[in-house]
């Protein structure tokens, strides 16, 4: 009746994992399986991860484990009937590929093509459903065109512009940095200490779309830690302006503050060194040589420095007064760092009473402090921040801090106003690996774009690539490459020679993949439409503040350009999940702390399957892992094992039940399919095993729940399943077959609480198994002790059985 693999093949063949993973996944490659038909597609569903940065050092186990997760879900979704699209590529331009190049002393050209074959190679061997026809490089002159033009685009709508300011500058990278990029104090990608330097750089104006990008977060479901980064950096403050006049001279000062409610404590006024009043009214200031040498001293500090300091440093302006505009007293106005010309109005008034900054400042340079703010609990030595109560406020005295907000800055006559923490994206870098900014400037005409005919402005080849200390781009060594003509006047003109900030390449790389083959266009529009938004995201959280911000913003402005149309208001990726991270040996797994795997190794000796199984039993994705090479071991026997049992059960056709089997495959069903769609692979792979421990009990095993159960298996450990299903005499591939569906009736468990009543009476009751008789059921239920006392000794004179839920016996 049945048939057994071993009977069926004339030798046992042990499951070498090497030759069988090696031949599906050219098999696939040239079937093209993962490979979606982009403009037909009935079910398009976009699952994308963030691309990596090449080093050729290559990917590490941490890398994969993103990379597989990710992967999971879009052959789940496969198998779900979607026509899954999972493209990769290459974020190989910017900084970090130019300082590993540096690093190994060769050339960033060359070395991207060394890294771009090692880690295309990895990504093949790991067995991902990537859709290789579509992988695209940044540094790919056919790619960086495009990066070119939608700069060219947001020039063009008023969104790019130049600005002289005090920017970032990471002394060893030789470059400026955007904001996002300074982490605590340090360079985000070397770590050095950023310093301030005075230039005049690009600037895309993000802080445009503030207030969209906050106001969407709430319709986004994302990993929430991920939001509430982003809501953090953009910082909205609510709070008024308020201007304050100074005594005998035609300027005022204006502040930006969150606490109207605290005007009559202002007892003096701080300007930021930066602030430009401070030069106006120099004529008046009394002491302003001092002044001067206070200011050029905390210009180079970086931001950071200047908030957190506790040891508050400043100067006052003497001979300036400034007039409290609620009870016109003159307060005295000072110059300090810790007030930032990048935020608000680059002044304030100084509340002691009721600001820690300011308390700190006034105690040090002995200013009067004065509280206008009631409080029970009030400490010694602190300011006390919270809202309540007004005192020592004439009129307002008695109201609530709530109120006094609005009433106080309508009576100073003030507005107000809501302020972002979020400043402009700082865009240009002195550089020399990434797309030349594709702009020209001429004497006569100013700035212009680079007509979009004459894209891509080409990276010319620059033997000493390396950055320089000047400020400027190796690029500004090239006369060939900045000498041409104005494209409006034809005039002598003058390139630009920064390249743009490498967070751009990666700021529309997922509207480029499904269009990478159009050499015409940027992008298809109804190709777009139909692909998107993304459906599935997946990457780092470290990305938060970064790229996160950066792509939601440029997709915003495409949309609003009319450029991109789909759903969601220009959002591209309405789910997002931040993965978690490897650890190995308590620390997170990277380079610099010693503790890489490389998964080469794994794969050799254990195949893709048993490492992807591995990474994904770890923990629930989000969470990442603790990375033990032991571990490894048991995932490789379960595979065996499933390979072994392949060989040694006997199958039977449909007509044989194991209603008992068949239950449990359907909760194993429900379970794994509910653990995969919410990234749990760990439960899911715990289920599996169970059901295996289950299935290797039977000695016949019918045909169609084992071919379920390497289903289930599939996505996981997708090479193992392929060579077993084609072996159980299948041609289709198991890849692309359905996702087994469960019946909810086979889940109900497989015992019940019969209730046992006495005369109508809950008098007891019993938990028995599904499959019990009537008869036996009856027979337990009369030798029940409660059931004795009340019938002592007697007969019942009737039984009624309700099945599953009730039995009454009538005495
Ligand atoms: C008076 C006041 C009284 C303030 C008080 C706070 C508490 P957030 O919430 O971050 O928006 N401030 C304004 N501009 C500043 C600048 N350029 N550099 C440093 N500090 C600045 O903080 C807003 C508050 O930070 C403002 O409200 C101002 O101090 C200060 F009991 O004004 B406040
Ligand atoms: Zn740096």
């Amino acid at each position: 009746m049945g048939y057994n693999l071993f009977i069926s093949m004339s030798k046992p063949i042990k499951y070498d994992h090497k030759k069988i993973e090696s031949k599906w996944q050219k098999i696939w490659a040239k079937k093209g399986i993962y490979e979606p038909n982009l403009k037909k597609a009935k079910n398009p569903f976009y699952n994308l991860m963030m691309f990596p940065y090449p080093s050729a050092e290559g990917l590490h186990v941490g890398n994969m484990y993103a990379f597989v997760g990710s992967d999971i879900y879009g052959r789940f979704q496969r198998m779900q009937g979607q026509d899954v699209f999972e493209p990769i590529g290459l974020d190989g331009f910017g900084i970090h590929s130019e300082n590993y190049a540096i690093k190994v002393g060769t050339h960033p050209a060359k070395q991207a093509k060394l890294s771009e074959k090692r880690f295309y190679k990895q990504l093949r061997m790991i067995g991902n459903a990537f859709a290789w026809k579509e992988h695209l490089e940044t540094y790919d002159p056919e790619y960086y065109k495009w990066t070119q033009w939608i700069f060219i685009q947001l020039y063009k709508n008023g969104l790019a512009y130049r600005k002289k300011q005090a920017v970032n500058w990471c002394p060893s990278c030789k470059t400026v940095l955007a904001d996002e990029q300074v982490i605590a104090g340090k360079c985000e990608r070397c770590g050095t200490k950023v310093i301030k330097k005075d230039l005049e750089q690009w600037f895309f104006r993000i802080t445009k779309y503030a207030d969209r990008l906050l106001q969407n977060l709430e319709k986004l479901d994302w990993s929430e830690k991920v939001k509430i980064a982003q809501k953090n950096w953009i910082g909205k403050s609510e709070g008024a302006e308020i201007d304050f006049k100074i005594k005998g001279a035609e300027e005022k000062i204006t502040v930006f503050t969150t606490r109207p409610d605290t005007l009559f404590g202002a007892t003096y006024m701080v300007l930021s060194p930066e602030n430009p009043l401070i030069e106006k009214l120099s004529g008046k200031i009394k002491n302003i040589k001092a002044v001067r040498a206070y200011i050029s001293r905390a210009k180079n500090k970086s931001d950071d420095d200047r908030i957190e300091n506790k040891n508050k440093t400043g100067a006052e302006l003497q001979g300036i007064k400034a007039v409290n505009p609620v009870d016109k007293k003159e307060i005295p106005v000072w110059v300090s760092d810790y007030v930032l010309m990048s935020y608000g109005t680059g002044a304030i008034m100084a509340v002691p009473a009721h600001d820690e900054r300011d308390f700190e400042f006034a105690k040090k340079f002995g200013l009067e402090i004065v509280p206008v703010i009631k409080s029970d609990v009030a400490k010694e030595g602190e300011a006390m921040v919270s809202e309540g109560v007004l005192i020592n406020s004439e009129e307002f005295t008695g109201m609530f801090s709530e109120r006094a907000r609005n009433e106080i800055t309508k009576f100073a006559g003030g507005r107000k106003k809501s302020q972002y923490r979020l400043r402009d994206w700082l865009i240009s870098r002195q550089r020399y690996w990434g797309p030349p900014i594709p702009m020209i400037l001429c004497e006569d005409c100013g700035w212009n774009p680079v007509p979009e005919k004459d894209l891509p402005v080409k990276l010319p080849f620059v033997k000493d690539f390396r950055p320089r200390d000047k400020g400027v781009s190796p690029l500004a060594t090239v006369k060939s490459f900045y000498e041409v003509k104005c494209p409006k006047c034809k005039g002598k003109a003058r390139r630009e020679t920064d390249i743009s900030d490498n967070f751009l390449d990666s700021a529309w790389y997922y509207l480029r993949y499904p269009n990478v083959k159009d050499k015409k266009q940027s992008w298809n529009k109804d190709i777009i439409k139909k692909w998107f938004p993304v459906d599935m995201y997946i990457g780092g959280a470290e990305h938060s503040v970064l790229h996160l911000l950066y792509v939601r913003f440029i997709s915003l402005f495409l949309h609003d350009a009319g450029l991109i149309n789909f759903s969601q208001n220009g959002e591209p990726f309405p789910k997002f999940r931040a993965h978690g991270l490897l650890i190995k040996d308590g620390a997170k797994m990277s380079k610099s702390k010693g503790n890489v795997i490389n998964p080469d190794e794994y794969i050799k000796n254990f195949g893709a399957d048993a490492l992807r199984m591995y990474l994904m039993f770890l923990a629930p994705l989000e969470q990442g892992g603790d990375f033990r090479d032991t571990g490894i071991l048991g995932i490789s026997r379960f595979l065996d094992r499933v390979w072994k049992l392949a060989h040694n059960a006997t199958f039977v056709e449909k007509n044989f039940r194991e209603t008992d089997l068949e239950k449990k495959l359907h909760q194993t069903i429900k379970k794994v399919g509910g653990d995969i769609e919410s990234l749990h692979y760990n439960t899911a792979i715990s289920a599996l095993m169970i059901f295996l421990n289950e299935l290797e009990t039977h000695k016949q095993i019918p045909k169609s729940i084992f071919e379920n159960f390497l289903k289930m298996i599939t996505p996981f450990a997708p090479h193992i399943t392929e060579e077993l299903w084609q072996k159980l005499g299948h041609k289709k591939f198991v890849n692309l077959e359905s996702w087994p569906e469960y019946d909810p009736e086979q889940l109900i468990s497989e015992t019940f609480i019969l209730v046992i009543q006495i005369n109508g009476k809950v008098r007891d009751s019993l938990e028995l198994s599904r499959d019990m008789e009537e008869a036996e059921i009856k027979s337990l239920v009369l030798e029940r002790e409660k059931v004795k006392e009340f019938l002592k000794g007697k007969a019942p004179q009737a039984i009624i059985y309700v099945p599953f839920r009730i039995i009454n016996l009538v005495i």
